[in-house]
């Protein structure tokens, strides 16, 4: 199930760069508690997939006041707020080889971290053009 969804995602990113159509970029969280790439870049429309490679549970938690003033919070366990993430933070734990994905439909920079690891500069950014 996971290498065929693997397989997908590399066929779509695959057909994104040749035909211009929506595509995915996938982030991944790894054991030196940083996101790669930490600023990812995607198109309006398209998706982030964040991938857990690491032996430890992490979170994909956007600052309230850094993404766009129109844009849908986003977080891990389907959070509507900062607040509630942090609040809540073992229902948004994307455990070791599990991912996490959201769609962007707004264009601008959106920031995110990770609840556990904020204090060791877990902390990442997404454009969307
Ligand atoms: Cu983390």
């Amino acid at each position: 199930m996971l290498r065929l969804s693997t397989a997908t995602l590399a066929t779509l990113s695959t057909a994104g760069c040749l035909t211009g159509q929506p595509s995915t970029q996938t982030v991944t969280m790894s054991d030196n508690l940083t996101f790669e790439p930490s600023t990812a870049t995607v198109e309006t429309g398209e998706t982030v997939t964040w991938a857990n490679e690491s032996d430890i549970q992490h979170t994909v938690t956007a600052y309230e006041n850094e993404i766009p003033d129109e844009a849908e919070y986003f977080a891990s366990g389907g959070f509507e707020s900062e607040r509630a993430a942090r609040n809540r933070v073992t229902e948004g734990l994307i455990p070791p080889g599990e991912k996490y994905e959201h769609t962007f439909d707004l264009p601008g920079t959106y920031g995110y971290f990770c609840v556990p690891h904020e204090g060791s500069g877990m902390v990442g950014t997404v454009r969307v053009r």
